[in-house]
């Protein structure tokens, strides 16, 4: 890999608030607000409730969840500008929070990854954002090749410095960073995350040459948008949409909730440090459950924020919270919630230390968060709907620290672990083998739980030579194993990486008993039933779906993975060209439901209906969302789907 020393020359620049007569923004006075985020970044007592900062972003830098974005928001700087300057002014007007300005040259999740040469994809209209749709590295030789990026060249970097030297000649806005995807989030779209997480166990050297290498990239990157700015290395007008005067850099590591403790120690920890060090300290941001990964963040040198959607579970946050030990300063980023009084209370219960707390929420016109942390289509007005959360979360705090219990609503359950379902993926009884089978068998299964591919290949080996058949060998060893792992998954034992590797060694076996199977004219035995599956039009995430062909496969269905961003005229084609009977929508975003009720009728439309039974899944689907659109079956796990296509194909 070939390297290029990061250049930052950085003399005398200021932050933009620095000087006291750019505290005021268009006749508005900011001071009172900046003091207010300025002293929780130094994480100074709480006494009065309005000590705690609420920031709650109206209209949103983003596109997801907007319905009002110029046509050319991502192609031309002068409107993006003036989107956001005249939603700020309005903002101004009309809420009483403590927003602080600053205009966010916002290109999407994939900007880095696409400097390294990762496909990304231009959204079809403005209510969606631009995200990385193809991996780059293939091969460990394509991760050889890689290069450091040229920010004035490569991807999307050339359009963000555009923006920036737009909004800093021509704006009075004070500037911040776009969107700063930390190292593991953008090998994981260079590589495509279940790739990584396979070489993580396989590849070790050459995923942290590929992490150094990005991390390098990524602070000359944040060097090059600092001199373009005029903002010093150690501060920042803005971080994912905050005014965070206590650090230069943010970094986003959604793909922490995804993988284990021990991984996430080896490969990016000390990456993420050597940022935050270049910048004299750095934010952490993550969607969800961070809980298990307090001594990781603990141990990031100059970690200085922890900015984070706790996603309604209320007992992850406390814990999460409560452990960093007024350490740092924490931001709550949820979306805004639909019953916010409700959401806070249950948040802020059991909460004593305010130091440092703030909230930095934002408004999406048309999606909100109801109490479980699910997102709900609404239909409200964004300034309105801040000014109830301002109100709201005051409410709360003021109770709190009167040392009042803050009256919660239980018609609702608290978020709690989802419970491992018992019951096999594929129909299994427990065989009465001898014990010299039943330990081969045993092999096998352990095999996929330690994910040991070697072992594997020697338990089928040991388990055919002791003279079981390939469809046992499948059934009572495999089978079981995969549907323990998927069990494991469901109860926070395993995470995402060992269902990966779980998925690979179960080819491994596969590979040995598909043929001897086809040699002696079973196949069919092997296929339980052909499936279609793919994340609707619009959706790029693809884990869940992949997890769910893991498990398919686990459980010997044929899948045909269409992939990711698939339109429904694809599904029906591949249907007629597969002759399948089962197909598998997955959707993560709440904007994409409708992809998935449109990919149906046109099913009916194509007069298929009625040959195919149509299963949906993905975070923000429920069984009376599947109902309601005429789905066959809905799960809402992997495991789940299992048993669903086991039922809709009447197998069990
Ligand atoms: Co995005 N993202 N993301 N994201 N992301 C979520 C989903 C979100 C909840 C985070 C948040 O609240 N802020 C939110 C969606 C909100 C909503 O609409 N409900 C969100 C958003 C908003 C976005 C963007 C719009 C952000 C932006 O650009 N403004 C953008 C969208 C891009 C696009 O798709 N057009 C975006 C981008 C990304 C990354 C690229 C950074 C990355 C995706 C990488 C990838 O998938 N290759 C990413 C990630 C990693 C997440 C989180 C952190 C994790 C999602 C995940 O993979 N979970 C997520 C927040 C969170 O959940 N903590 C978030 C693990 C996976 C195994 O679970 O997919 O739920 P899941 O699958 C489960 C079940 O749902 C079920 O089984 C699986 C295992 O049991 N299941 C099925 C899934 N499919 C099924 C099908 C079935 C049956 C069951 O039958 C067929």
């Amino acid at each position: 890999m070939n390297r290029r020393k990061a250049t930052g020359k950085q003399t005398r620049m200021m932050l933009w608030f620095e000087k006291s007569s750019n505290r005021t923004w268009r006749g508005y006075d900011l001071q009172a607000r900046i003091v207010k985020i300025e002293r929780a970044f130094q994480r100074q007592p709480v006494t009065r409730s309005d000590d705690i900062p609420i920031l709650v972003n109206t209209p949103t830098y983003f596109s997801f969840g907007s319905l009002d974005k110029p046509h050319d928001y991502y192609s031309n700087p002068a409107s993006m500008l003036e989107y956001q300057a005249s939603g700020y002014e309005k903002h101004l007007k009309l809420v009483h929070d403590d927003l602080v300005p600053y205009f966010m040259p916002w290109f999407g999740t994939g900007v880095l990854a696409s400097g390294f040469g990762a496909n990304i994809r231009i959204p079809d209209d403005t209510a969606d954002d631009p995200a990385v749709l193809e991996a780059c590295i293939k091969t460990p030789s394509d991760a050889a090749s890689m290069r450091l990026p040229d920010p004035t060249r490569d991807g999307w970097m050339p359009r963000v410095l555009d923006a920036i030297n737009y909004a800093v000649s021509n704006g009075d806005l004070p500037v911040g960073l776009t969107d700063m995807q930390g190292p593991l989030d953008t090998v994981g779209q260079m590589c495509g995350q279940a790739q990584l997480y396979k070489w993580m166990y396989s590849e070790p050297k050459m995923i942290h040459e590929l992490m150094d290498l990005v991390t390098e990239a990524f602070i000359d990157w944040v060097m090059v948008q600092k001199q373009h700015i005029g903002e010093p290395l150690h501060q920042s007008n803005g971080l994912q949409g905050a005014y965070s005067p206590g650090c230069g850099v943010w970094e986003s590591d959604d793909d922490l909730v995804l993988v284990d403790p021990g991984l996430y120690q080896e490969f990016v920890v000390p990456y993420v440090s050597r940022i935050f060090k270049a910048f004299g300290g750095g934010s952490v941001h993550f969607c969800g459950n961070g809980a298990p990964h307090l001594d990781n963040l603990l141990q990031i040198e100059n970690l200085r924020v922890i900015n984070n959607s706790p996603l309604g579970n209320y007992s992850a946050f406390e814990k999460l919270y409560k452990g960093l030990g007024n350490r740092v300063t924490f931001q709550v980023q949820d979306a805004s919630s639909s019953e916010p009084e409700n959401y806070y209370a249950r948040l802020l219960s059991q909460i004593e230390d305010f130091r440092g707390l703030m909230l930095v929420t934002f408004v999406m016109d048309n999606v909100g968060m109801d109490n479980q942390g699910g997102y709900i289509p609404v239909s409200w007005n964004p300034y309105e709907t801040a000014n109830r959360i301002v109100d709201s979360v005051r409410r709360v705090i003021e109770k709190r620290l009167a040392g009042e219990p803050v009256i919660v609503d239980d018609r609702e359950q608290l978020q709690t672990a989802p419970s491992a379902k018992k019951g096999s993926g594929a129909d299994l009884k427990q065989s009465e083998y001898p014990a010299e089978k039943m330990a081969t068998l045993e092999v096998v299964r352990r095999a996929l739980i330690d994910f040991d591919n070697q072992a594997i290949k020697e338990g089928v080996q040991s388990a055919l030579e002791a003279g079981l058949h390939p469809l046992d060998i499948i059934l009572h060893g495999i089978a079981e194993g995969m549907n323990e792992v998927g069990q494991l998954y469901e109860t926070g034992d395993y995470f995402l990486p060992q269902l990966v590797m779980a998925g690979a060694t179960m080819q491994e076996g596969m590979t040995i008993l598909a043929p001897l199977l086809k040699e002696e004219g079973g196949e069919g035995n092997i296929s339980r039933g052909k499936v279609i599956l793919g994340t609707v039009k619009g959706d790029l995430h693809d884990m869940g779906k992949n997890l769910v062909r893991t498990m398919l496969e686990g459980a010997r269905f044929e899948v045909i993975d269409l992939g990711v961003d698939v339109a429904p005229g694809e599904f029906i084609d591949a249907v007629k060209q597969y002759n399948a009977e089962l197909v598998g929508l997955s959707a993560l975003l709440t904007t994409t439901l409708t992809s998935i009720k449109l990919t149906i009728e046109a099913f009916d439309k194509a007069g298929l209906r009625d040959q195919v039974k149509i299963i949906i899944g993905g975070a923000p689907l429920s069984q009376e969302y599947a109902d309601k659109i005429g789905a066959d079956g809905y799960a809402p796990t992997a495991v789940g789907a299992v048993h669903e296509a086991e039922r809709l194909l009447g197998l069990v």
